[in-house]
C-alpha cells in the first residue's frame, strides 16, 4: 500500500504542564531512537493551553503537534473560540473536527464539522475529520447511511478540499469503552468510506480510533484501508503510544 501511515494522539481532556513534559520528551526520545517516522507519520492532538508547550517541547523533532477543535469562524465576537491562524501560530499541523464528543456534548451538526474543515485547511492545518456510528445505530444496520450523511457536507466541499483530509472512522460504542471494533468490522467501514470518497479517496489516509492499543494496533494497521489510528487513553503512556507507532511503521 502506498498512503503512509499516520498515528495521532488524542490528549482529550487530560494533561499537567509536569505530565505533558514527561509524556512529550519520552515520545520525542523513542521516536529519536527508533526508525518509526521514517515510514509513519507521528503526532498529538493536546488541549489548547498546552500548544506552545508542544511546540517547544517537538519544534526540530520528526514529530507534529495540533488541536482537537477549531472554530468554523475567521475572527470576531465568538467568545471562547479559537481560530485555525491562532493553532498555525503554535505550528499545529493537525486539527481533529467533530470528534464524536463534540458532536454528542456540543452538538455539532454535520455542516458545522464541514465548514470547520474547510477554515482549517484554508489556514494550513490538516483537519482530521471524525466520523462514526452509535452503538444504537450499529445495531439498527445503520452504519453506512450514518457515515454517509456524515461525510455529505464535506464532500460537497470538492475534489480540491476532499483530497487533503484525513478522516477517522471511530464507532462510537467503541471508544473509551474497551471494545475495539475487530479488524474486519473496521476495514468494512473504512472500504466502504474510501468509496464514497470515489476518485478523490485514494490517497486520503483513513484512520482508526477507538480503543486502539499497543496490543491491537498491528492487526488494525494490517487491513488494507486502514491507514492508521488516532488514539485516545492510551496516548497518554509514553510506551504504549510508541507501541502504537511501531505498529504503523
Ligand atoms: C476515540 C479515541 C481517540 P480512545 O475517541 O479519539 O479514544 O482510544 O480512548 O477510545
Amino acid at each position: 500500500k502506498s498512503i503512509r501511515k499516520l498515528v495521532l494522539g488524542n490528549w482529550k481532556l487530560h494533561g499537567t504542564l509536569s505530565a505533558n513534559g514527561s509524556l512529550l520528551s519520552a515520545v520525542r526520545e523513542g521516536v529519536a531512537n527508533s526508525a518509526i517516522t521514517a515510514s509513519c507519520d507521528v503526532g498529538v492532538c493536546v488541549p489548547f493551553p498546552y500548544l506552545a508547550q508542544a511546540e517547544s517541547a517537538l519544534t526540530g523533532s520528526d514529530l507534529a503537534w495540533g488541536a482537537q477543535d477549531v472554530s468554523a469562524h475567521a475572527s470576531g465576537a465568538y467568545t471562547g473560540e479559537v481560530s485555525a491562524t491562532m493553532l498555525r501560530d503554535f505550528g499545529s499541523r493537525y486539527v481533529l473536527v467533530g470528534h464524536s464528543e463534540r458532536r454528542m456534548y456540543h452538538a455539532e451538526s454535520d455542516q458545522l464539522v464541514a465548514d470547520k474543515a474547510k477554515i482549517a485547511l484554508d489556514a494550513g492545518l490538516i483537519p482530521v475529520v471524525c466520523i462514526g456510528e452509535s452503538l444504537a445505530e450499529r445495531e439498527a444496520d445503520q452504519t453506512l447511511s450514518i457515515v454517509e450523511r456524515q461525510l455529505a457536507p464535506v464532500l460537497a466541499l470538492g475534489s480540491d478540499v476532499v483530497r487533503r483530509l484525513v478522516i477517522a472512522y471511530e464507532p462510537v460504542w467503541a471508544i473509551g469503552t474497551g471494545k475495539t471494533a475487530s479488524p474486519e468490522q473496521a476495514q468494512d467501514v473504512h472500504a466502504a468510506i474510501r468509496k464514497l470518497l470515489g476518485e478523490d479517496g485514494a490517497s486520503v489516509r483513513l484512520l482508526y480510533g477507538g480503543s486502539v492499543k499497543g496490543a491491537n494496533a498491528a492487526s488494525l494497521f494490517a487491513m488494507a484501508d486502514i491507514d492508521g489510528g488516532l488514539i485516545g487513553g492510551a496516548a497518554l503512556n509514553a510506551e504504549e503510544f510508541l507501541r502504537i507507532a511501531e505498529a504503523g511503521a
